[in-house]
């Protein structure tokens, strides 16, 4: 019985919508009332209440190297004592920007903000000065934030939440958005067909529908296609940067965007994102270019700091290390589950993982919600009771860190065996 915890949230409730401060947390998607948590260490979450959990959600993607990483927390520490935000042009923005560049040559100029939203929202709106276009294309069930111009047919939250789309966003705007299923390339071409599209966008593997990765070829199409209709490519990595390759969706999928965006992993769990790609289009951002975009705590310090310990941390040999690790989990999920006779599905890629309660595999939003999301809520909670904390939704995916050791993906296979064994 959680004590604190629920005292904790009758407070929350009192103060935040549905007692939260993102939607997704609130447990809507698999009923019951979020805990509360006290600390993160490694790969392990504490609630309030002493409750001790595996912790593959890992604030939705950020902590690649674990919660409270030593190298990032020293970073921090050092940083702060200096000061935590100035306004003015730092060295440490320039040392991160440097490692994005590094490890992206094909983000060869690119802008700090502080949230994925805001990355998002400013590559479309870059896409849609230099094209002179105003529709964008976006894909059922992926999610690039909250813009207004994104929630239609969005994945995460607005798909738990089953919101077609969200009220407030004007009809005139949502109807410059169109939608076609992801891995469905006649749909996507016969809307470039009928529309002067500014951008595609997309989750090179989506994360927000649940884990669904590309079918072979898709982006290489996708590419081909926005050549033709002249528009811009825009990968939103924001949950896959750095997450399934070591150097991104260009190195897994030999693909370059003319846009990129970024957030999560580049912050090491401290708000920050970024937009970036070609030089001739990110200099058309102001102050070198018109298209407006600013931020009060863009590049701040202590972002950068926990970002650039992050990604030093996140060496190949690292990537390498957690990518195996994910991958070993992940069969031997499919192993238990096909030992058990329930249908399922999981694949992964790099540290990003996911499943569903369906034999076939999935391929689109509409694959995803014929999975067998009531055993997903008794397997989310199930998994819960045993230690295991896996992301409060279907429609989201799961992550891993190179502090998740060879001994806890055991512990998690032992303790998912028999979460399966009570909901199958
Ligand atoms: P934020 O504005 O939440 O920092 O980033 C928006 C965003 C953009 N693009 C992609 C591919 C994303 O996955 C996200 C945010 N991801 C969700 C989890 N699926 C954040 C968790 C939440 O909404 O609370």
């Amino acid at each position: 019985m959680r004590t604190r915890s629920h005292a904790i949230m009758e407070r929350a409730r009192a103060l935040f919508p549905g007692g939260v401060s993102s939607p997704v947390r609130a447990f809507r998607g698999v009923g019951g009332e979020p805990f509360v948590v006290e600390r993160g260490l490694g790969s392990r979450i504490w609630d309030v209440d002493g409750g001790e959990y595996i912790d593959y959600v890992l604030s939705w993607g950020p902590l690649v190297l674990g919660h409270a990483e030593p190298s990032v927390i020293a970073a921090l520490d050092d940083v702060m004592r200096r000061g935590t935000s100035f306004g003015i042009p730092t060295e440490l923005e320039v040392e991160l920007a440097e490692r994005v560049r590094e490890r992206m040559p094909h983000v060869e100029m690119l802008r700090f903000v502080s949230s994925g939203t805001e990355a998002t929202m400013s590559a479309v709106r870059v896409a849609r000065a230099v094209t002179g276009r105003d529709v964008i294309l976006k894909f059922d069930g992926c999610y690039h934030g909250h813009a207004d111009s994104f929630l239609v047919r969005a994945g995460s939250g607005v798909a738990t939440l089953g919101l077609p789309n969200s009220p407030g966003v004007p009809e005139a705007l949502a109807s410059l958005t169109v939608v076609a299923p992801f891995n469905d390339l006649d749909a996507t071409e016969a809307l470039l067909a009928r529309h002067a599209v500014a951008a595609i966008i997309v989750e090179p593997v989506v994360g927000n529908s649940g884990f669904i990765p590309p079918d072979p070829g898709f982006h290489i199409r996708l590419r081909s296609l926005a050549d033709t209709y002249g528009a811009l490519l825009v990968f939103d990595e924001v949950m896959t940067g750095f997450r399934i390759a070591y150097r991104g969706a260009v190195e897994r999928f030999g693909v370059t965007p003319d846009l990129t965006t970024l957030g999560k992993v580049i912050g090491g769990g401290v708000p920050v994102a970024a937009y970036g790609g070609k030089r001739e289009l990110m200099e058309q951002v102001a102050p070198s270019g018109t298209v407006y975009q600013a931020g009060t705590l863009s590049g701040n310090p202590l972002a950068m700091a926990a970002g650039i310990a992050t990604l030093d941390g996140l060496t190949q040999p690292a990537h390498d290390t957690i990518a195996a690790r994910t991958a070993r989990l992940v069969q031997g999920l499919r192993e238990i589950a096909a030992r058990r006779g329930i249908p399922f599905t999981a694949d992964c890629a790099g540290s990003m993982w996911g499943f569903f309660f369906r034999a076939e595999p999935v391929r689109s939003f509409t694959d995803a919600k014929t999975s067998d999301v009531e055993r997903f809520k008794r397997f989310f909670h199930a998994a819960l009771e045993r230690g295991v904390y896996l992301a409060p939704s279907a429609f989201e995916a799961a992550f891993m860190s190179s502090a998740h050791s060879e001994a806890e993906i055991d512990a998690t296979l032992d303790r998912l065996d028999d979460a399966m064994r009570v909901v199958g």
